[in-house]
């Protein structure tokens, strides 16, 4: 038993207890307008896990009513940025006392590890919360040095409503990244989870209105992309869209962005991240780290270090190390702590990652060791791993979002580099070396938002996180990331009698 109201069903899995499946508009649950609903799985079985109210285009008009009024009318906007804070302090303690229960909600819905989601995602989420509350008394302008007889300041204002529009693969952490500057700005928001795991965020709805966030500030609105997604990104009265997902939706949303209302957008898209280990480097530790970047969250995450470059000197050490490491790799239930990694979120990656591993077979790539589906149900896929991959085949070049590494030998720094960033996406990039100059030369010239250093999935809330090129662009994470729920306004006053 994992607590709160689990239940052990068939063949020894546990199964939370779901609490939430309406929508949440203006501080309370609701049914979809057309009484419509989903149904959503547990990737351990493929069986349905609960049926949720599907919201489409005239459930986001109403949540969007009531984030508007909540901005217009409401006090979230007109609140000291300190008594902000202690809301989302609130909200923060209220996420750890229910942390297991949220661990278990990610597990079933995502085939998430019950023990990361207790130990990592959700103290994350909540450090994420007080990060931004601790910021949200700290908002403000600038005077300006303005000619003649003038004085000019800088007002930061909220942006308005935003809508949020979030992937899958770590519905907590994604769910908090946008909300939590924005709240801390005193922006209203419509947060549109993903299909596949909408039980944590209408969770978090309940403990918001819990923490004294005031009705209509977190709206809730699961659905489908192509309905209530698109409804949010095509609105008239949505005044920005925080999106991460793929690189295709992305371009979907900037597009609807244009032709609606120019509503600010800003994208996290998807990556092929390379992870570059140098000669004189700690072989264990490097693969140790390499393994991680590419099997954790079974791929499913948009840093994945997918291509892993490894100079000729100890190419041969690695490889043998690496496939070990991926064949002791255990893959199983979430929710058994002896577990490495569960299965894929549903039967479409399941299916998309199978094929691309077809695809690496197909172009010439040697598959070293998995490669095939695991267990007799659920979507679970062995840890994989390809050598022989050149930078033109399609598993060097597109995301594949699952446990599959592309392993490459290189000779000389250069050429690391170049390789490095021979694709269109830019999200981030690993280095393993105890050259301190190499290590320098290449975090300055790998195009790539972040750079880990003899470490892989060093997040903090502090360390700014976003795309270069096609990874996409603005930042989450970091300060910087409430400047995307800001306005600034400059205000210029005349100073007739100014003595100078
Ligand atoms: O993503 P989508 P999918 C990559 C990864 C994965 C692939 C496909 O390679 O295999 O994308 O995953 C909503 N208007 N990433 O299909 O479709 C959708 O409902 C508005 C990388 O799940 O981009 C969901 O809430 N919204 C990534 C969100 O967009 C729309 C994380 C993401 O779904 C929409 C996930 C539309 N027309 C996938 N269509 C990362 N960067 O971490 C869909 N959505």
């Amino acid at each position: 038993d994992c607590g709160n109201g689990a239940a052990v069903a068939g063949g020894g899995l546990v199964v939370p207890e779901i609490k939430f499946t309406k929508l949440f508009i203006n501080g309370e649950f609701v049914d979809a307008a057309s009484g419509k609903t989903f149904e959503t799985r547990d990737p351990r079985t493929g069986d349905v896990l609960a049926h949720i109210a599907e919201a489409d285009k005239a459930d986001v008009d109403l949540a969007v009513k009531a984030a508007r009024e909540a901005f217009e009318h409401g006090k979230w906007p007109r609140m000291s940025g300190y008594e902000r804070s202690r809301v989302m302090n609130k909200l923060a303690d209220l996420v750890e006392e229910h942390a297991d229960e949220l661990a278990a909600l990610d597990g079933a819905d995502a085939g998430k590890l019950l023990t990361l989601g207790k130990i990592i995602d959700m103290p994350a989420a909540a450090q994420m919360l007080r990060y931004y509350a601790g910021a949200a008394d700290k908002i403000h302008g600038e005077a300006l040095r303005v000619a003649g007889k003038y004085q000019g300041y800088t007002l930061k204002e909220p942006i308005g409503v935003v809508g949020v529009i979030i992937p899958w693969n770590f519905p907590t952490m994604m769910f908090f990244l946008k909300v939590s500057p924005a709240l801390a700005a005193g922006c209203t928001v419509v947060v549109k989870p993903a299909e596949q795991t909408p039980l944590s965020a209408l969770y978090y709805a309940h403990l918001a209105k819990l923490a004294g966030v005031p009705d209509g500030v977190i709206n809730v609105v699961p659905g489908f992309g192509p309905t209530a997604g698109a409804a949010i990104s095509s609105h008239m009265d949505v005044d920005s869209v925080a999106f991460t997902g793929s690189a295709e939706i992305g371009r979907t949303i900037m597009e609807s962005a244009a032709r609606s209302n120019l509503k600010n957008v800003s994208l996290e898209l998807g990556g092929k991240s390379p992870m570059i280990v140098f000669d004189d480097a700690d072989v264990d530790m490097a693969v140790t780290l390499s393994t991680l970047a590419v099997f954790f969250n079974k791929g499913e995450i948009c840093v994945a270090g997918s291509r892993v470059y490894v100079q000729e000197g100890i190419y041969d050490e690695f490889v043998k190390k690496a496939v070990e490491v991926a064949r002791n790799w255990k893959v199983g239930d979430p929710f058994d702590a002896t577990t490495n990694m569960g299965p894929q979120v549903d039967k479409v990656q399941f299916e998309r990652v199978l094929k691309y591993i077809e695809i690496g077979k197909r172009e010439g790539a040697t598959l070293l060791t998995g490669g095939k589906p695991t267990g007799d149900k659920g979507y679970y896929i062995e840890p994989t791993i390809f050598v022989d991959v050149k930078e033109d085949m399609t598993i060097a070049q597109e995301e594949i979002f699952g446990p599959v590494m592309s392993l490459m030998k290189f000779k000389t720094v250069e050429e690391a580099i170049e390789r490095a960033n021979c694709t269109k996406y830019g999200l981030a990039a690993g280095v393993v070396t105890k050259n301190l100059d190499i290590a320098n030369r290449v975090s300055r010239s790998v195009r790539a938002g972040t750079v880990w250093v003899n470490c892989y999935f060093a997040f903090d809330p502090d360390a700014p996180f976003g795309g270069y090129k096609m990874s996409g662009f603005g930042r989450d994470q970091g300060l910087v990331a409430i400047d995307k729920y800001l306005q600034v306004k400059s205000v210029i006053t005349a100073v007739p009698d100014s003595p100078w």
